[in-house]
């Protein structure tokens, strides 16, 4: 009888089910591990290979601490408010919260299979009323401390979707999501002033656990400048304050320029040039802010015929309008200094406008450096200085004239947090006729959106709730004074914004979490999930955590310690030359060409996606191959955090492991396996069993699964060749293979005799002494170039390989690209092949 996941794994999911196996206790005595999964939307078209790829990741580091003795709270829920669900109703009419309820169904179906460790008692969805309730709650406690308010704003409208957009979610003037065109545009809105922590946002993040690389994209969001404002008087006017990060360079300043905003255009600009402004207002508005900001584009501005005095020198310098200036930047205005800023220097060329060189070693071919270490030159009082001395300098000599003083600015701006949608939270608010808004009392929450017939949101930015005119008009709560409710609903990142704190004390129906669940869980040990979310739902889950810790319902000042990002899992698409997709099961191979019937196609490859009909479903490979296999494969593939291609065949590759592995425990009948003994292991194995346990272990921690896998493999060929397997040594190899393929485990550990779940077995120990291993040096090339060395254990084999894609110059090397073929010379040498 071969191995049979399609018995076993039912079982398996059956009995832990039934034993509630994965229940989080909090339990003073046991040191405690939270590991988090970035939850899902969960959409019409179900789980995606993607998916399980992180939730491995979480899954293996919660089962390897269970059986360190950690107490574990490994939780999954649905992030279940999102416009597809709108979408879909507008189309047949079903309302969202059906839908939603469908959709979460077969998701948790999907995820159950696989075998995951959760505690499903914690399941909890953001589109639940008891959720929505302290989603609200929060949202009420924004507005008490003033951190949400409303302002009319320019905003990012959405025509294509009839609604506004957060500044995170437009790039490049299109709306990431869809890549619908978005223009700017005056409403009135929320805000929530994210502003007001942008230097906590930023200092937190030091002590953080998380990629470098994206640690740095919050820290260019947030975008902390430090420098000076410094006021140019201005004749027959008041004064002009510029913004400048090199208040040292005022010397040098010949220009001062406004951005087309500017509210005091229109009061400085002479009559002679009022109509040349004027167009030139009319056309810098019509352009999108990115590319205002563009720092190559070629310059364009006028002269509004004012003048401002140079507050060091008392020189006149003239007042320009040019849209590289802008109006939601600093002060909305600068002074140019074109000897020493590469944009300044475009425009002075442009428009002849003088220089004067002020940084010695620094001028004419301007620096992106902010501090050259140059003396200065042509500046009074500054002269011989060095750049950081003078900057001191003339701050204090600023000030002390009163006009000028240090300061910081961010690129942050408040989050603009109301959406003309159906599908999400109403902000629990009522306007009364006199302008003045009531917020709603905290026991009349939640407030859920009214039946509607029709969802669609309109161009005018009217939301759909202002439809259901019966809900919108009300009464101040215990008087007939008429009042309005609120029709704007919170974006889908509010209910993502605090989920993992519910998860700690889901049925709470007195706060949004206790006290003793929060102290004893917080902070999230482990988060994973995509590298899409950098600045999104990272920085509004960090912003709306400090808030609540600030009002003292939570004891962390960072929530997530440890985050990793899992890599995008690509999948081979065949088109020909008209463009046209086809499905894959059609293609044949033939001579490294691929044909469909006699018709020749390209090979790609590409993120999965339905219109390229190569998205790989989960459900058929476990089918196919059993969930073990897949969590395995998921996991062999490559490094957690690199792009790799998906290839089914190479899932049969690890249930061939799988099937052997069951052979080393069981003999044809499916009993005990004669070879398994109580005896003690001869020295070789003995020796193997140690080194793989110090390196299976050493690889978990650091999220190295591929080469984890590698090492398990290795000892499974060992005790499959071994005429005796120790049991020691057998038991050993099930508990270390327990975190990646469960099921098979499970089964194993029964086989061997034990009547419980390994859940909670030891994880095995090893003595460094006989772990120890001699090393030598491998090489590794890049398209048959020598690109690296390493040293790493001299009895790798083939395991080379992982070991090899697991050091960090590799990794580098490989960053971003497609590795199309692997030679590996076993003990030697691994020659990567890449896609050009
Ligand atoms: C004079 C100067 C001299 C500047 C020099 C730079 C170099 P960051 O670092 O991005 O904060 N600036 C100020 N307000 C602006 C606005 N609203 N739109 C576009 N540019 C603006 O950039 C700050 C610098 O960008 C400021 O320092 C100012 O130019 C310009 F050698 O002032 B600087």
């Amino acid at each position: 009888m071969p191995y049979n996941p399609r018995a076993t794994e039912p079982k398996w999911q059956a009995y832990w089910a039934k034993h509630q196996t994965f229940r989080a206790e909090i339990d003073p005595d046991k040191p405690k591990f939270y590991a988090l999964d970035m939850f899902p939307y969960p959409s019409g078209a179900g789980l995606h290979v993607g998916h399980p790829l992180g939730y491995t990741a979480t899954d293996i580091l919660s089962r390897y601490k269970r059986m360190c003795g950690f107490s574990v709270l490994h939780p999954m829920g649905w992030g279940s408010f999102g416009l597809p669900a709108e979408r879909h109703a507008m189309r047949t009419g079903i309302h969202p919260a059906l839908t939603t309820k469908r959709n979460i169904e077969a998701f948790r179906g999907q995820v159950q299979r696989l075998g995951f460790s959760y505690d499903w008692s914690r399941e909890i969805a953001t589109t639940d009323p008891s959720y929505v309730r302290w989603t609200q709650w929060i949202f009420l406690k924004l507005f008490e401390r003033g951190l949400a308010y409303q302002a009319e704003v320019p905003v990012n409208w959405c025509p294509a979707q009839n609604t506004v957009l957060a500044d995170e979610e437009v790039k490049d003037g299109r709306y990431v999501e869809t890549g619908d065109l978005v223009v700017r545009r005056r409403m009135r809105q929320w805000m929530l002033r994210i502003t007001a922590y942008a230097d906590r946002l930023l200092e937190g993040l030091d002590g953080l656990d998380w990629p470098e690389g994206l640690k740095a994209m919050q820290r260019n969001w947030i975008g902390r400048s430090e420098g000076a404002e410094i006021t140019f008087p201005i004749e027959g006017s008041n004064g002009l304050v510029v913004f400048t990060t090199r208040p040292e360079t005022l010397f040098g300043a010949t220009y001062l320029v406004v951005a087309p905003e500017h509210p005091l255009l229109a009061t400085i600009v002479t009559p002679g040039a009022g109509a040349v402004v004027e167009a030139y207002v009319a056309q810098a508005q019509a352009l999108d802010e990115a590319v205002r900001a563009d720092a190559g584009r070629t310059k364009t501005g006028v002269f509004t015929g004012a003048y401002g005095v140079n507050p060091a020198t008392g020189s006149r310098l003239p007042i320009w309008v040019a849209d590289y200036v802008l109006g939601g930047y600093g002060t909305g205005a600068m002074m140019g200094v074109p000897a020493h800023d590469t944009r300044d220097h475009a425009f002075a060329s442009a428009f002849n406008l003088p220089l004067i060189q002020v940084v010695e070693g620094e001028g004419n071919v301007p620096q992106a450096s902010h501090d050259g270490d140059g003396r200065m030159i042509n500046s009074d009082f500054l002269n011989g200085l060095d750049v950081a001395e003078a900057r001191q300098t003339m701050i204090a000599w600023l000030h002390e004239r009163g006009t000028g003083t240090s300061k910081v600015i961010y690129r942050l701006r408040d989050w603009l947090f109301s959406r003309q949608r159906y599908w999400g939270e109403p902000i629990p608010v009522l306007h009364l006729a006199d302008g003045s808004v009531v917020p709603f009392a905290e026991d009349a929450l939640p407030l859920l959106p009214p039946e509607l017939e029709d969802y669609a949101p309109t161009a005018d930015g009217e939301p759909p709730l202002a439809r259901a005119t019966e809900w919108v008009l009300t009464t101040l709560p215990g008087t007939d004074i008429p009042a309005r409710r609120e029709t704007n609903t919170m974006p889908q990142w509010a209910g993502s914004c605090w989920y993992y704190l519910r998860f700690l004390d889901p049925g709470n129906n007195r706060e949004p979490v206790g006290v003793e669940a929060e102290q004893y869980w917080m902070p999230v040990n482990l988060y994973v999930g995509g590298a899409e979310h950098a600045v999104l739902h990272l920085l509004y889950a960090r912003f709306c955590h400090k808030v609540l810790y600030d009002i003292g319902i939570v004891s962390t000042e960072e929530p997530f310690q440890r985050l990793f990002n899992q890599g995008m899992i690509l999948s081979h698409s065949y088109r020909d030359a008209a463009g046209r997709y086809y499905e894959p099961s059609g293609v044949v191979e033939r001579d490294s060409r691929w044909f469909v019937g006699s018709l020749e196609v390209s090979r790609h490859l590409e993120k999965m996606s339905k219109s390229r009909l190569n998205v790989v479903n989960p459900d058929d490979v476990v089918d196919e191959y059993g969930a073990d296999a897949v969590r395995l494969y998921e996991m062999f593939m490559g490094p957690l955090d690199g792009t790799k291609p998906w290839d089914t065949a190479g899932v049969g590759g690890v249930r061939r492991f799988l099937d052997r592995s069951w052979r080393i425990v069981c003999n044809e009948d499916d009993g005990l396996h004669p070879a398994v003994r109580d005896d003690s292991a001869p020295q070789a194995l003995l020796r193997l069993r140690h080194r793989t346990v110090a390196a299976v272990t050493e690889d978990i921690k650091a999220m190295r699964f591929n080469t984890a896998i590698a090492r398990l493999m290795e000892l499974a060929n060992a005790l499959t060749a071994a005429a005796m397997r120790p049991r020691d040594v057998v038991e050993t190899f099930v508990l270390l293979i327990s975190p990646f393929a469960p099921h098979i485990a499970e089964e194993l550990w029964g086989k061997l005799g034990h009547e419980e779940t390994l859940t909670y077995a030891s994880w095995p120990g090893f003595d460094p002494a006989l772990a120890q291993d001699e090393s030598r040096e491998y090489v590794v090339q890049v398209n048959g170039k020598v690109r690296h060395r390493f040293r790493a254990a001299a009895r790798l084999g083939a395991a080379v390989l992982a070991a090899a894609r697991s050091e960090p110059e590799v990794m580098a090397l490989l960053e971003g690209r497609v590795v199309i073929k692997e030679i590996v010379i076993p003990g030697r040498l691994v020659n990567f092949v890449l896609q050009e």
